[in-house]
This record gives structure tokens, sequence and C-alpha cells, in this order.
């Protein structure tokens, strides 16, 4: 391990195949190396992976800013991919604004209102898999689920709803840097974008939905009507792909544990525990970057100005020193603190609905399913933000 200004320079490549598919034991590395260092292929960038820097980084926003790009792209010094989001990668006070009004939209009592809603599409829909036995638990749960939803709660038309994901991936794949992953969503963009700005244009969002209420917030006056699609672009970019992750994730982590899938069927209450304790387990959004905007430091190591912090969510959620045995996916664990929705100003703004999707899948499976049991060889569908599943063969036992 070589060391320049009180920093292990480690040759990791977090965005290499090998660590993009077990990312477990790369954390490990970074993690015990120090609560700060630097990766040998991208010099610009300092990492922590530990929890306490993580969650410190987080919760200083004024030295750590969003608005230079909430990935390995420095935008001070390179275009973004796309206009820059007015929430993800904005600072106070802009951010301060918006962040109110998708706060609102996305309120405990919003939440409460689309509930019964949400709940009964994951029961029909759990019904359907149980009656088919053997299914894919991303295209034929995961992956439904969400792209119904959520959607459906914005007020997008039913066509063309595959363009998310293409979008969602190229959005996740935008944060690393210029592989042949990122190269490979860009080139399947082609009319994409356009899809995507012309359903965040108010005569395409149905009255009433989340979409709607963005434009009838500039209405009031409270953001611009300039700043509204911009907006509803937010909710398609962090809606669907995360939420249809953090669920096939849940999926594998209890097809994976039986022991932990048997005491959910034994209490369905269980459902929104478990779905948390996943997110820990196999966080989805796997790593965010912040830009230092100045002379600092993280655990008393010096940080240059404009210095891309890179932060390991994935990697704190299993810190040892901060949980007990990391390793272990346990349901009964309730793990506050994770950083999986991320911490401070910018944790994410969509939490109680993305639990509300968890609880109410997980609730629905624990009722019908007595077990669930791998039924082939998972694939993974790389990216260099996402923790995602390609296929994950599943077998319901039905109760
Ligand atoms: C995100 C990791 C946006 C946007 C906001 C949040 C995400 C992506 C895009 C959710 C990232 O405002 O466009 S989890």
């Amino acid at each position: 391990m070589n060391e320049t200004a009180n920093m292990p320079v480690l040759d990791i490549d977090p965005y290499a195949t090998e660590n993009l598919l077990d990312p477990y034991p790369m954390h490990e590395r970074m993690r015990e190396a120090g609560p700060v260092v630097r990766l040998a292929p991208y010099p610009t960038v300092v990492a922590c992976a530990r929890h306490e820097q993580v969650h410190a980084v987080f919760n200083d926003h004024a030295t750590f800013i969003s608005g230079a790009g909430v990935g390995l792209t420095n935008f001070n010094l390179e275009t973004p991919f796309r206009p820059k989001s007015l929430i993800l990668e904005a600072d106070p006070p802009l951010h301060t604004q918006t962040r109110a009004v998708l706060s609102r939209i996305l309120s405990p009592k919003a939440v409460m209102q689309i509930r019964a809603t949400f709940t009964a599409v994951a029961e029909k829909l759990v019904e359907r898999c149980v009656e088919k036995g053997t299914i894919c638990g991303i295209h034929d749960l995961a992956q439904i689920y969400p792209l119904k939803v959520f959607p459906d709660a914005v007020g997008v038309g039913d066509d063309g709803r595959d363009n998310l994901l293409v979008y969602g991936d190229l959005v996740f794949n935008s944060m690393g840097p210029r592989n042949a992953l990122l190269a490979r969503s860009a080139e399947r963009m082609g009319p994409v974008t356009e899809w995507i700005m012309s359903n965040c244009q108010r005569e395409h969002l149905r009255p009433g939905g989340f979409g709607d209420q963005i434009y009838q917030a500039a209405d009031a006056g409270e953001i611009t009507h300039e700043q509204a699609p911009l907006l509803v672009r937010s909710f398609l970019s962090a809606g669907v792909d995360t939420t249809i992750n953090g669920l096939g994730n849940a999926l594998f982590a209890l097809a994976h544990h039986p022991e932990q899938y048997a005491k959910l069927h034994a209490d369905a209450s269980l459902a929104r525990p478990a779905f948390e304790e996943a997110l820990r387990w196999e966080s989805t959004a796997q790593t965010f970057y912040r830009t230092a905007v100045r002379d600092c430091e993280i655990a008393g190591v010096p940080v240059a100005e404009n210095t891309k912090v890179l932060c390991m969510l994935a990697a704190a959620n299993r810190d040892p020193r901060k949980w007990p045995d990391p390793d272990r996916y346990d349901i009964e664990r309730r793990p506050s603190g994770h950083v999986a929705f991320g911490a401070g100003i910018h944790g994410c703004v969509g939490q109680a609905v993305a639990r509300l999707e968890g609880e109410v899948v997980l609730t629905a499976l624990a009722r019908r399913v007595k077990r669930i049991e791998p039924a082939g060889q998972h694939t993974r569908r790389l990216n260099n933000t996402l923790r995602a599943l390609d296929t994950l063969p599943l077998r319901l036992i039905p109760a």
C-alpha cells in the first residue's frame, strides 16, 4: 500500500467488472485501509467507506457540495450530460426551495392517500406470481410493480413506460466514469430523452398527480414555471430504477435466507423492517460523490478544494464499526442509521414512497407464500451506481 499526504493509495477501481459483480471484498479493503483513501485509477478522488465518515460528509453540505455533480464528473470542469437536476445536483438556497416542494408532494399525508391503491396492486400482482409458481423475481415482480404504481402516481400515461428503465440506467451509469457501461446505455437512449422531456410537460400529466402538483406549486409562485418540468424529471429519474432494484434485492435476500423468510411468513408485520434491512444489506445506490468547496479535513486528513469525495454507502452499511455481524441479513435487526437513503439535507425525499412499496409487496408475499426458493442462477445487471439484478429465478410455494 502506497501513501501520500497521510492517505493510503489503493489500486482499486470500483467500476471494474469484478467489483461491480461482487463489491464486498473491495469495501472491506477500503474500510480497513483508513477513514479516507485514494484510488490509484482516479487521482482527483478521495473515498470514504466507513459509516462515520460517510455520515459526516453527508451532514456537512456547506463543505461537501452537490452542485458540482454527485457523480465522478466535476461539473466545474466538465459539462453535465443533461441539464442539472434542481434538487439532486443543487445546493442551498436553490435546493431548499425545490426540496420544500417535492417534500410536500411526497409527504406522509400524500403517502397515506396512495396507500390503498399501492396495496391493491401489490396484492393482485403477488397473486398472479403465486399462480405462476416459478417466476423471474425481476421481470414478473420487482420491475412490474414500481413501473405501474409510481408513474400512475406521478400521472404519466401508460404508453412507453419502458423508456423509464432506459433513462434510469443512463442516469445512474452517468455518475461513474466514461466506461463501456455508460457508452452502452447512452447508445440505447435514442428517442428516450424526448419521451422523458415530453412526459414532464403539464399537458401530459394527469391533473392532481405528483407531476401536476409540481405545476400547481409553480402557479402558487413557490418555484418558476421554467423549473417545473425539470422537477418532474426528478420523479422520473429517481422513482423507478431505485425501487425496482430495492425490491429485487429484497427478494434476493429473502430467497437466500429461508430462515429469515420463515420469520416474515410467520409475522407479516415484519415486512417493513425486512425491506429496511435489505436496503442496508444490499444498498440500491452503492455510491455518491460530493465536491469539496474548500481545503478541508476528513477524519483529520487534509482534503484539497475541488476534490471529488466518493461516499461508499453500501460499504458504510456493512461497516463492522457500526453494525454487529454486518454481513448477516437479519430482518429483526432494525437498522436505524443506515445510509441507503443518504443522510442530511439531500437524504432521499421519496423514502416514504419507497418504504411503502417495499412494505406492501413484502406483506402480500408474506401472506400468500410459504417459502421462496431460488429456481436457477440469477444474473446481474451491471451499472456504475446501482446494485441491480437482471434475472432472479424464484419458486414460490403457496401458503
Ligand atoms: C437518485 C440515487 C434527479 C435525481 C434525484 C435522485 C436520484 C437520481 C436522480 C436516487 C440517485 O433529481 O434527477 S438514488
